[in-house]
């Protein structure tokens, strides 16, 4: 066993997003979707924590934590089209001013997944006007919270949302349509773009200076068959298209459109000022090609037990050393990296430590090995609606009781807290 020490003013602190645990999040696409019976369960009160944020933040200070990462719920603030809500933005700059009365340092995500009723029945992100409607919000967070804020994530794993909105109909519209998520891609990049020129553009002298990213969702790409040439080659593909073309996207301003070809987008150029990272495990790809869907599709991992010896209780994958391999691999961008989430979903809590343990292990090999990774968020304070899934899975370092509100903090939360504490962890 050594000791690895993290650098000095590195940011400890776990992550969450609006309509996953605020609850009544009443005029949201993801509010209308559940109750149109869509999934499994509907999100209601979650864990109150639009009323109980400073019991939350006091917990999560207690726990050693320096930063948190929070979404601003644009369905808030903007109920109908052109309506704003100014008790609502007075709400979201009470929950900035309650985080650094704690010390801890906000990360505000702008896009986590949900949107405005009035906005998806306009064509969501699939029409131009999007990109106009998202900067106008921008606009408003900006003025409100900007004198308070240092580090902005736009968009919440565009690629996650584009593909699960769109491709696996597993959220609202339910579509399942390439051409329509190659046009979402499409404009949430703009939407990025716009986002990151407002916040630049807000700026005052006196505030601090913004450092804008999206949270790009990760994984290791894997062929599903390793012998398949047809799997090695989709997984090749998938991950240029995924992993690597969004990024250049936003440093080059050149995006490849998956089956298309390449496509400017000049004010997409340079809008990135760190890296923010979501990362879960190693996804595997097969070949499966359907007439308007992408022919890599992930695989059931129940058929790898050789190749996949460890899962979460979700079944996903768990491979510490991918993370490695996935930090090292930015890092050689010489950009600042922010781990915007990383955690599982564990029905035994210990097992939960060991999967954190080890992914903190292996960042901070990453770092000695010469990444420059400057925070770390683990997913999540607090067990939450988990989308398509429902209330089944817990990822939440604090168990939340639903039925009495009541948050109890795990041991994981306990062992996090002397890393956060300590900024150091041993490794193997
Ligand atoms: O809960 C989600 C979150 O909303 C986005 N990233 C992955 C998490 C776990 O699935």
């Amino acid at each position: 066993m050594s000791v690895f020490q993290f650098p000095d003013g590195f940011l400890w602190g776990a992550a969450t997003s609006a309509h996953q645990v605020e609850g009544n999040n009443v005029h949201s696409d993801w509010w209308a979707w559940e109750q149109a019976g869509r999934v499994k369960d509907r999100s209601g009160p979650a864990c109150d924590h639009y009323r109980r944020f400073e019991q939350d933040f006091d917990l999560a200070a207690s726990l050693g934590h320096s930063a948190h990462r929070f979404s601003v719920e644009w369905a808030r603030l903007e109920p109908a089209e052109g309506q704003w809500d100014d008790e609502a933005l007075a709400h979201y700059a009470a929950v900035v001013r309650a985080l650094r009365k704690r010390r801890l340092e906000p990360i505000v995500t702008l896009h986590h997944f949900t949107n405005p009723q009035w906005f998806l029945a306009k064509g969501g992100w699939t029409v131009p006007g999007s990109v106009e409607a998202f900067a106008r919000y921008v606009r408003r967070v900006a003025a409100a919270l900007g004198d308070q804020v240092r580090y902005w994530v736009t968009i919440n794993e565009p690629i996650i949302y584009a593909r699960m909105h769109y491709l696996q109909g597993l959220g609202p519209p339910g579509a399942k349509d390439l051409s329509q998520a190659i046009r979402v891609l499409e404009h949430l990049i703009r939407g990025h773009a716009a986002g990151y020129h407002v916040l630049h553009a807000a700026r005052r002298m006196e505030w601090p200076r913004p450092e804008v990213s999206i949270a790009h969702h990760l994984p290791v790409f894997r062929p599903c068959r390793r012998w398949s040439p047809f799997d090695q080659w989709i997984t090749r593909r998938t991950d240029q298209i995924f992993s690597v073309a969004f990024l250049e996207a936003l440093t080059d301003g050149r995006w490849e459109v998956p089956g298309i070809g390449a496509r400017r987008i000049p004010e997409a150029r340079n809008t990135l000022d760190y890296l923010g990272v979501n990362y879960y495990g190693r996804q595997f790809i097969r070949w499966v090609p359907v007439p308007g869907l992408w022919p890599g599709v992930p695989c059931d991992l129940g058929h790898h037990p050789r190749e996949v010896p460890e899962r979460t209780s979700m079944g996903w994958d768990v491979h510490p050393e991918s993370f490695f391999e996935a930090l090292r691999r930015l890092g050689r961008t010489g950009q600042p990296i922010l781990v915007t989430e990383n955690g599982t979903s564990m029905t035994d809590d210990a097992r939960r430590w060991s999967y954190l343990w080890r992914h903190i292990a292996a960042m901070g090999r990453a770092v000695q090995a010469g990444a420059n990774v400057i925070g770390y968020c683990c997913w999540s304070l607090l067990d939450n609606f988990e989308w398509a899934d429902g209330y089944g899975p817990r990822f939440g370092i604090v168990e939340m009781d639903y039925a009495t509100q009541e948050r109890r903090p795990r041991e994981s939360a306990r062992q996090y807290a002397e890393v956060c504490r300590t900024n150091r962890v041993m490794t193997e």
